[in-house]
């Protein structure tokens, strides 16, 4: 069963949410729920595995949202910490530790690692000029720092980021940069940081990757390409923040280790500390090289765990490397990105409490919609088809005729086989699918991976439906008992081969069989004796009803509507009419409409205003194509003073509607009116 090397030992991590908000289902999709099935499927082929899991902890997103809320870093990422524990606990993710990144061992372990780079003269320094706060007294990390965008004008831009067009910045191309701190305008400052040279190490990666790794799922293997082909630049991997860790060298006050450097560093803190917890020794699962590491990630997370990783640790040169990094895209709901801020989202503890104990429903539409190989959709709507025409239509119905007749007939008592052509016909039929969940598991295909385990549910009710036994009960008994015989053999398979995805109701059916082992060697074998007990039967899988589904949608716009209201938050403040009369808005045909080169936020538009051609640039290129603007009579401000953009001399701004998500539309005139007509 492929497995191109005999490992003797399994290290599989999962990306340490950051602890600055609850869970949702795209977060189990992309990485909590693939890895868990998969770490399960081990554990039951008896192999030796250490699931590990924890809270990234530091960050500057934790220390904004403490400011906002007037309490510590620490009291935020404490809640958030015991939430999302308990969340994977409530879904089964079955972790051997769960640690965190506040943990002392991780702080110790972080800056053993950092000196052991430092000294061995693999990190090198350099003063840089960072924008800092006088008022504040303190460096401003990129989040604290806003202003106008470069490109296209916004003026609330982040220093790493505009918000409104997308572009990547680095704060010092803001325009009137402003402290989120005081609100000063901050003033450059020279400051030391520690820097890992990723150039030095891209001759390596470029060998180890695309050479050693092409079985690499493509979405993971490309971004690797890409990086690697745009060439690696050295990255700092210190800060001024004063939460972190700190940097453990006497002139480094107020210096902490970049998130990004020791939060992957958490996967071996956690398993010392799962080891001072247990007693068991976790250096062979970091350090064997018979030991297969194995990274569960989301798409964003990509370069961290494949590229800067990686170097960190063949640096060190103690630890093993990642054999494979199985990066999901993302999945969307309904139609939209999950949002935390905008809160579309179906967040896990209100998950449970809207459908008790239908862990397994949310698992397996998770994975049967799992974004594999390209982003993803969850609906209510296919929520409720999944659950209806296959949980409960296919599995739970099997598992309940076979009950059923079993108590109706023998006394709830598994009978004698009559049948045994039919029972060799159905192990083998298991095995075979046994084997395709295996080579598909192996290949982190856990799409195609449930399917192969329905098909055996789906096998059985063709078998019973087929056989129909409660037509030859009373003509010929023996044929019956063999039909019963062999589908409850099938059912006791099942509750082994669908432990990995649905391990709550695969336990529920071995406590309703007797069956106490979980071993993935016995699928395709008998599992139960004629004459031991079954018990009765549970409704595994309820239909769940249209009227539900109705009100996990209202729950979710309703969550949309307020957000509409709480869009009015960022009205401005009230102007003068004078004020209003000094923008002189005109209609304008659009002649032309181009790209701009190494811009991909940008066009370059003509436009007639009537007796005059204006060359304007617009931040819509990625909402709107040229063709779609061609022709079209748009309102500009007429009088507003000229601006270079890209080298290219903007003379007007074209108003634009942006709704909630960020996404541009155009403003049209009618029909009937003419460039360089005004707009009052
Ligand atoms: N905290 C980022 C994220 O959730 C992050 C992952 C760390 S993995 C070492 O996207
Ligand atoms: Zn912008």
């Amino acid at each position: 069963m492929a497995e191109s090397r005999n490992y003797k030992k399994y290290t599989v991590t999962t990306a340490l949410p950051y602890a600055n908000g609850p869970i949702h289902i795209g977060h189990l999709a992309g990485v909590y729920v693939p890895a868990d099935i998969y770490v399960r499927y081990l554990r039951m082929r008896g192999r030796d595995v250490l699931f590990v899991g924890g809270s990234d902890e530091h960050g500057v997103p934790i220390t904004i949202r403490a400011r906002q809320e007037n309490i510590s870093p620490q009291q935020i990422v404490d809640h958030y910490h015991n939430k999302i524990k308990k969340s994977f606990e409530d879904f089964g993710i079955s972790f051997d530790i769960y640690s965190r990144t506040s943990n002392p061992i991780h702080y110790q372990l972080s800056q053993d690692f950092f000196l052991k780079l430092l000294n061995k003269g693999e990190l090198f320094t350099q003063n840089i000029l960072q924008y800092y706060d006088e008022e504040a007294g303190q460096f401003l990390a990129d989040r604290y720092i806003i202003g106008t965008c470069p490109h296209c004008g916004y003026t609330e831009a982040y220093g790493d980021q505009c918000e409104k067009c997308g572009s990547s910045l680095s704060p010092q191309e803001l325009i009137n940069p402003r402290s989120t701190l005081s609100g000063s305008a901050p003033v450059l400052k020279e400051t030391l940081h520690w820097y890992l040279p990723l150039d030095k190490y891209e001759g390596w990666l470029r060998e180890w990757i695309l050479e050693g790794h092409k079985e690499w799922k493509p979405n993971v293997y490309g971004q690797c390409k890409s990086w690697l082909d745009q060439g690696l630049q050295p990255r700092a991997v210190t800060r001024d923040l004063d939460w972190g860790v700190p940097v453990p060298l006497p002139d480094a006050e107020g210096k902490v280790l970049y998130v990004w450097f020791e939060a992957p560093l958490g996967y071996i803190s956690a398993s010392i500390d799962w080891s001072k917890k247990t007693g068991k020794d976790w250096q062979p699962y970091w350090k064997n090289q018979d030991t297969k590491l194995i990274h569960f990630i989301g798409k964003d997370n990509i370069v961290f765990h494949c590229i800067i990783f990686p170097v960190m640790l063949k640096m060190e040169g103690s630890y093993i490397l990642p054999e494979n990094v199985p990066a999901n895209e993302f999945m969307n709901l309904e139609g939209k990105k999950i949002s935390t801020s905008r809160n579309w989202a179906v967040w896990l503890d209100e998950y449970l409490v809207d459908f008790p104990n239908k862990q397994d429903v949310l698992r397996y539409v998770l994975t049967i919609n799992m974004p594999e190989t390209k982003d993803s959709d969850f609906t209510w709507k296919n929520f409720q088809q999944h659950n209806n025409n296959e949980l409960a239509a296919i599995y739970g119905n099997l598992v309940n005729r076979a009950l059923v007749l079993t108590h109706k007939y023998y006394s709830g008592l598994v009978p004698e086989n009559f049948l045994i052509e039919d029972e060799e016909m159905i192990y083998s039929f298991i095995t075979k699918k046994r084997d395709e969940v295996t080579n598909y598991l192996e290949q982190f295909k856990f799409r195609e991976a449930l399917n192969s385990m329905m098909d055996v549910a789906r096998f059985g009710n063709k078998y019973l439906t087929e056989k129909e036994p409660w037509k030859l009960a009373k003509t010929s008994p023996n044929i019956t008992k063999g039909i019963i015989y062999n589908i409850l053999q099938l059912v006791a398979n099942l509750s082994l081969l669908s432990e990995p995805f649905l391990p709550f109701t695969a336990q529920k059916l071995r406590n309703i069989l007797h069956i106490n082992l979980l071993d993935w060697d016995k699928i395709g074998t008998p599992l139960l004796k004629t004459g031991a007990r079954i018990e009765q039967p549970i409704i595994l899988f309820e239909q769940i009803s249209d009227e539900v589904i109705e009100n996990q949608l209202n729950k979710l716009h309703k969550s949309d509507a307020v957000e509409v209201v709480n869009r009015l938050d960022d009205l401005k403040p009230i102007i003068s009419w004078e004020d209003f009369e000094k923008i002189d808005l005109r209609v304008g045909q659009v002649i032309s409409a181009e790209y701009i080169s190494n811009a991909d936020k940008l066009l370059k538009l003509q436009i007639n205003i009537g007796g005059q051609i204006r060359t304007i640039v617009s931040g819509i290129a990625q909402h709107i194509s040229p063709d779609q603007i061609i022709n079209k009579k748009v309102i500009l401000v007429a009088n507003l003073e000229k601006k270079k953009i890209r080298g290219v001399e903007s003379e007007g701004m074209v108003l634009f509607v942006e709704n909630k998500n960020g996404d541009l539309m155009l403003v049209c005139a009618d029909d009937n009116a003419k460039p360089g007509d005004k707009v009052k």
